[in-house]
């Protein structure tokens, strides 16, 4: 499988947290968002995922678009290692906390949302506590949502834990300090510190990580 991703891209590290507690061997073929105003703006990667955006999964002649679609499909196909345990109402409260994470917090600090918001005259402070405010407002709810020992949901890492520890990072790239606010989320964070697969996955140890 071929992974196009970008170190500190969220949607990417949820597929490598996925892809790593799975144990499903995979290439990284780096996108860097940023070089050359984006290569993800390029004809040769928009022929790839005509959205421009990262991740995509490429798995022999299948090419999937969106993390929540790869995910799905590596759950599906590689069900061993479950991501979405337990009963139903378990699995239901897996995805809400994935939900506000991936369609109510990270979409509104998107590269090309903050693009759009400098486009239109916004000051750096103003994007910041924009990002800010969004996220402490999904971390608030998540914090209320999850146990308070344990991963995210019990004793496993799951499918909320893959949508959480990326959003962690960017809440403390953007310069929350999520163990002041959220200690249940951080005590999550130590957790996957911890862990070899969450290791694996982080932006710092990967192909397209900037020397530091
Ligand atoms: N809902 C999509 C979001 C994908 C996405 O927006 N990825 C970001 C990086 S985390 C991106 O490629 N941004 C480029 C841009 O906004 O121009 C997913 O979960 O895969």
């Amino acid at each position: 499988m071929i992974l196009y991703s970008y170190y500190r891209s969220t949607s990417s590290y949820r597929v490598r947290i996925a892809l790593e507690l799975k144990g499903v061997p995979y290439e990284i073929e780096p996108v860097n968002l940023v070089r050359h105003g984006g290569e993800h703006h390029g004809a040769a990667y928009l022929e790839i995922n005509p959205q421009g955006r990262v991740p995509t999964l490429v798995d022999g002649d299948v090419r999937i678009l969106q993390s929540p679609a790869i995910i799905e499909y590596l759950e599906e196909v590689f069900p061993n290692q479950p991501l979405l345990t337990g009963n139903a109402a378990n699995r239901a409260l897996a995805r809400s906390i994935a939900g506000i994470i991936g369609c109510d917090v990270h979409p509104l600090h998107n590269v090309s949302v903050l693009n759009k918001l400098r486009a239109t005259g916004h000051e750096d402070e103003f994007v910041n506590s924009w990002i800010l405010a969004w996220i402490s407002d999904g971390f608030k709810a998540v914090e209320a949502l999850i146990g308070s020992n344990g991963w995210a949901l019990g004793n496993e890492p799951g499918l909320a834990d893959v949508y959480l520890l990326p959003q962690i990072y960017a809440a403390r790239r953007f310069g929350l300090d999520v163990s002041a606010a959220f200690p249940r989320i951080a005590r999550v964070e130590q957790l996957a510190a911890e862990h070899p697969a969450f290791q694996r996955a982080h932006p710092a140890s990967q192909v397209d990580t900037p020397p530091s």
